[in-house]
């Protein structure tokens, strides 16, 4: 027995994986954390390791004290998570002020948690307390066709939406909240940690302009399912768009929104039809 036969490691490396197979993450683009529950903490706990010193974040959230975080690690690669479980990825536990992570399994050889650590723990404090404590899984990507609509796209909430529910009719069940829109900014420190946190307070997804995507969900299945969803409709949306060179002869219009909320029970964010 190992800690790499435990379940929940098992589902997240699984993950990783998925993303690569996808292309997502070229090189150390990209990365995952999972808020692990009691019961998992529990089940891992006999194969930690002594724990490594505390690591001040710059960004604090009191209602992850004490929390353990299954992470990717910073210039790591998702390509060798499945190959190298213990160089890729590990588990950090937060300090009892909600400020500090220290390492107590993985990482090793000097690894350190995912550079946008401050970003994925500003986003499950905001989607935890969003959801009394359902939300587990924050995932960003370097989605090729999202990021090429942030060129072309206004960047604000309600175009990104609308573009992509009338890009496939799936969507608004699928993300009836719409998507959030975080400006061009440096990735890795606390600035866009608190931005993208403030997206994320409304919003399951925030499209980083010019760099990616963040998703949050419950599970592994519903986040990385996110994903994928929004990034195939940007595909749809970029190979429409390029073929009919910027001219769309009809689409899904507000009532067909409308009527499919009506037909799948799901409330659709009004601030995006007209
Ligand atoms: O981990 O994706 O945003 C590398 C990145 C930074
Ligand atoms: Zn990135």
């Amino acid at each position: 027995m190992s800690i790499l036969d435990i379940d929940i490691i098992q589902r997240y490396i699984r993950t990783c994986n998925d993303g690569w197979l996808q292309g997502w993450h070229e090189r150390n683009g990209g990365n995952l954390t999972y808020r692990m529950t009691p019961e998992e903490v529990a089940q891992c706990s006999p194969f930690f390791q002594e724990p490594g010193a505390w690591v001040n974040m710059g960004v604090t959230a009191e209602n992850l004290a004490g929390e353990y975080f299954i992470t990717t690690g910073s210039g790591r690669f998702f390509r060798n998570v499945i190959l190298d479980p213990s160089h890729s990825i590990g588990i950090v536990e937060i300090n009892d002020k909600g400020d500090s992570w220290r390492i107590v399994w993985g990482l090793e050889d000097g690894g350190k948690p995912t550079s946008e650590f401050p970003s994925h723990f500003m986003n499950h404090s905001v989607r935890k307390a969003a959801t009394n404590g359902a939300y587990r899984v924050i995932y960003h990507a370097h989605t090729p066709n999202l990021i090429a609509m942030t060129f072309t796209t206004p960047l604000t909430a309600k175009a990104f939406t609308k573009a992509l529910w009338q890009s496939a009719t799936e969507c608004p069940v699928v993300f009836p909240g719409g998507v959030g829109v975080v400006p061009w900014m440096v990735p890795g420190g606390a600035e866009i940690a608190l931005a993208t946190s403030e997206v994320m307070k409304t919003f399951d997804a925030a499209v980083w302009a010019h760099h990616g995507t963040f998703c949050s969900g419950p599970d592994f299945d519903i986040t990385f399912g996110l994903m994928h969803t929004i990034e195939k409709a940007a595909q749809i949306y970029n190979l429409a768009m390029a073929s009919g060179q910027g001219k769309i002869l009809q689409t899904i219009t507000d009532d067909n929104f409308r009527a499919i909320a009506k037909e799948f029970g799901v409330t659709l964010n009004e601030d995006f039809l007209d």
